[in-house]
């Protein structure tokens, strides 16, 4: 491995360079198989295109649930279709990344025969940002929607206790020629990551992320991690979440959040539950004049870039470009934390 260059507290890395540490760590912490390609993948991507909290972060939270034994690492995914238009990924209690990879070209060509189709992704541990997955349907020309339940850490509006998981939502929309508009956010004010790496930073959160082990609000990051974290706009993002905790926990036969952490016990592991991606063709509604619609789309974003507004997305397949040219800046501390993982 070529010795990475140290500048103000970073260390800069190739993605190759990125790409093999989180394979060396993953390898030694017992993750066998095509796991580690489809989990060093994601974390690359996340790296690469500046999801600081779901980038190479993840490798201690990864090797942290190895450790805990509470994720499977070699157990291969089962893919089913109970039904023309429903795809099942059982992943058996492994990271959910290779489940999701092999069942996606299943899901798109249901998609594509049935107009629309879903992917009940069940039994995985979840640690990872959604986009990746919505990306991959959005680059086959179809719309994604995905959505994961995870640990009960928020706080339901109106409450103080931690309830609700941080629930992401992800979505994505196919654009000829541009990079996709792709939004992929928590429905907590924001990541857990987020706030952990505050904490890791030695920086206050702002204020209306957290409230306290005494349900009162914090600007410290370590008290909010164990009090309870807030729903983005109050009472909406509340029942987004709560739709996210039904559609991908019960509607799909897997956990809800307080549920994930009632099976985690105290472990420490990541999420454990159920994901739901639904892609839609839209040749299915519209047939040979899909296109001609989708350029009414673009005409939607062009109108937001003349206000100065910016699209979902655009910030990381920006950073994309950059880091694919000159590589990835990581804050000296977490890179020392990683490497010692090597050594354990
Ligand atoms: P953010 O609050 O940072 O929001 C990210 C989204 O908002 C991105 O799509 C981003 O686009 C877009 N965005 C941000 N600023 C702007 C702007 N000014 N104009 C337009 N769009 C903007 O993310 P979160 O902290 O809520 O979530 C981070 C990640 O954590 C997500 O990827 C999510 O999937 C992951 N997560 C995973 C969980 C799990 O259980 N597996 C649980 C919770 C979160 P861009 O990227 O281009 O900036
Ligand atoms: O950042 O909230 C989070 C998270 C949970 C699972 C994966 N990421």
């Amino acid at each position: 491995m070529r010795t990475a260059r140290m500048e103000n507290g970073t260390v800069t890395m190739t993605l190759g360079e990125v790409d093999r540490l989180a394979r060396r760590v993953l390898t030694q912490h017992g993750l066998s198989g095509d796991h580690v390609d489809a989990v060093a993948r994601t974390i690359v991507a996340g790296e690469r295109d500046g999801s600081a909290s779901h980038g190479v972060y993840r490798l201690l939270v990864a090797v942290n649930t190895l450790r805990t034994g509470k994720v499977d690492p070699a157990i291969e995914p089962i893919i089913t279709r109970p039904a023309p238009a429903l795809v099942k990924a059982d992943a058996g209690g492994a990271f959910a990344q290779l489940a999701i990879e092999r069942a996606l070209p299943v899901l798109v060509d249901s998609a594509r025969t049935n107009g629309i189709a879903a992917l009940a992704v069940n039994r995985c541990i979840h640690f990872a940002a959604l986009w990746p997955e919505v990306e991959m349907v959005v680059a086959e020309g179809l719309v994604a929607l995905a959505t994961t339940p995870s640990h009960a850490w928020v706080a339901p509006a109106g409450g103080h206790r931690p309830l609700l998981g941080t629930n992401p939502i992800a979505f994505g929309w196919p654009r000829p020629g541009g990079s996709p508009f792709v939004f992929d956010f928590a429905t907590s004010a924001a990541a857990r990551g987020e706030i952990e790496l505050h904490r890791r930073a030695g920086k206050p959160i702002p204020a209306g992320w957290g409230l306290d082990a005494d349900g009162q609000p914090t600007t410290d990051a370590q008290a909010a991690l164990d009090g309870a974290m807030l729903t983005w706009g109050g009472h909406k993002g509340s029942a987004l979440s709560i739709m996210v905790e039904l559609i991908a926990g019960p509607l799909i036969g897997d956990l809800t959040s307080a549920e994930s952490m009632a099976w985690d016990a105290g472990a420490g592991a990541s999420p454990y539950g159920g994901e739901l991606i639904v892609a839609i063709d839209p040749a299915g509604f519209l047939g040979p004049a899909a296109a001609e619609h989708l350029a009414r789309a673009e005409t939607l974003f062009g109108a937001m870039a003349a206000q100065g507004a910016r699209l979902p997305g655009a910030r990381r397949h920006a950073n994309r470009a950059v880091s694919m040219e000159e590589g990835v800046r990581i804050p000296s501390a977490l890179h020392r934390d990683i490497l010692a993982l090597l050594d354990t």
